[in-house]
């Protein structure tokens, strides 16, 4: 069985990889992913100068998943662009970085350093922090995000993605899809970002479950499956030539597939990874591996966005 993904013009030796912001904070944690059975690795999103993030407890883990409100905690743009540098590319696991800044500037900033430094590895822009007090979710913002694309543009000269937050209306999938096809270079968009601020109550306490926000926070893992798949369909079919990568609630081999039926060409993991660390990657690969082979499918290619409609 065949699990390698050939996209952004390189073979990748598998299709799973974590999510931005999970297990990818500080390069023993980045090290650890790259080996793992994961077949990529992304950096937590970057901010240009380093911050703390939000007050703690700001994640928690629920028995259907996860709320976090982490406040964009990162070792900031120069850390892991260093880490970029001394990346071992030739292992044939691309790196992302997954850049956040707080202002269109700070983004075009760190594009700017990353395109004059000409390494191989891939910007994820991320589009959807739902965490930072007072800065709504750019992907929310049809005009602004339009004019963000255009300064990515002439910020940065190679392929590069964006983080998407959830949508929940055909008028909003269409609406960015126009907007996202203005632009050949973003090469893939990553569906989705957390269903940002939902909240988890304990009733033995009678309280939230997370200090930020009074309790405010993104959901993650079986939560918002469903929401990820629409997500991955909706955009596998309205942007032709472009790749999506799927993200959100998969815990095991048969999410992953869903991911791929849906569309997907890699398939990232967060709270699961999370909870269970790296090993993860190896186990959710050969529970896809096995699914397969009961199907008969011998490569992701026999079955990406195949999804039957009745
Ligand atoms: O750091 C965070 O609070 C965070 C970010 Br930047 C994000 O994009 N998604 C998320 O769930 N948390």
């Amino acid at each position: 069985i065949d699990l390698s993904v050939t996209w952004l013009g390189q073979t990748m030796p598998g299709c799973l990889y974590n999510a931005s912001g999970v297990w990818c904070r500080e390069e023993d944690e980045l090290e650890a992913l790259h080996a793992s059975a994961a077949a990529a690795v992304i950096t937590k999103s970057a901010t240009l100068k380093p911050r703390d993030g939000n007050p703690e407890p700001r994640y928690c883990r629920t028995p259907l998943g996860s709320i976090n409100s982490m406040g964009l905690p990162n070792r900031g743009f120069d850390y892991y662009l260093d880490y970029a540098r001394r990346y071992r590319y030739g292992s044939g696991k691309p790196l992302f970085l997954s850049l956040s800044g707080l202002s269109l500037d700070d983004n075009c900033a760190m594009l700017r350093r990353l395109a004059e430094e000409g390494l191989p590895a891939v910007p994820e822009v991320n589009l959807s922090c739902p965490n930072v007090p007072g800065k709504p979710q750019l992907g929310y913002d049809f005009a602004a995000t339009a004019e963000a694309l255009e300064a990515f543009d002439a910020a940065y000269s190679g392929l590069y993605g964006v983080k998407l937050p959830p949508y929940f209306d055909p008028a909003h999938f269409a609406a960015m899809a126009e907007i996202l096809n203005r632009h050949p270079r973003l090469a893939f968009v990553t569906c989705i970002n957390s269903i940002g601020n939902g909240l988890v109550v304990d009733i033995d306490s009678e309280a939230v479950v997370i200090k930020p926000k009074d309790g405010l926070g993104g959901l993650g893992g079986d939560y918002v499956l469903p929401t990820a798949l629409a997500n991955v369909r909706e955009f596998f079919r309205l942007l032709p030539g472009k790749d999506v990568v799927g993200c959100g609630g998969v815990k095991s081999g048969r999410e992953a597939f869903m991911h791929i039926l849906a569309g997907a060409r890699a398939v990232q993991v967060g709270t699961c990874l999370y909870h269970e660390g790296p090993g993860a990657f190896s186990r959710i690969a050969g529970e896809l591996a096995m699914l397969m082979r009961v199907k008969g499918y011998r490569s992701l290619d026999a079955f990406r966005g195949r999804l039957r409609t009745l």
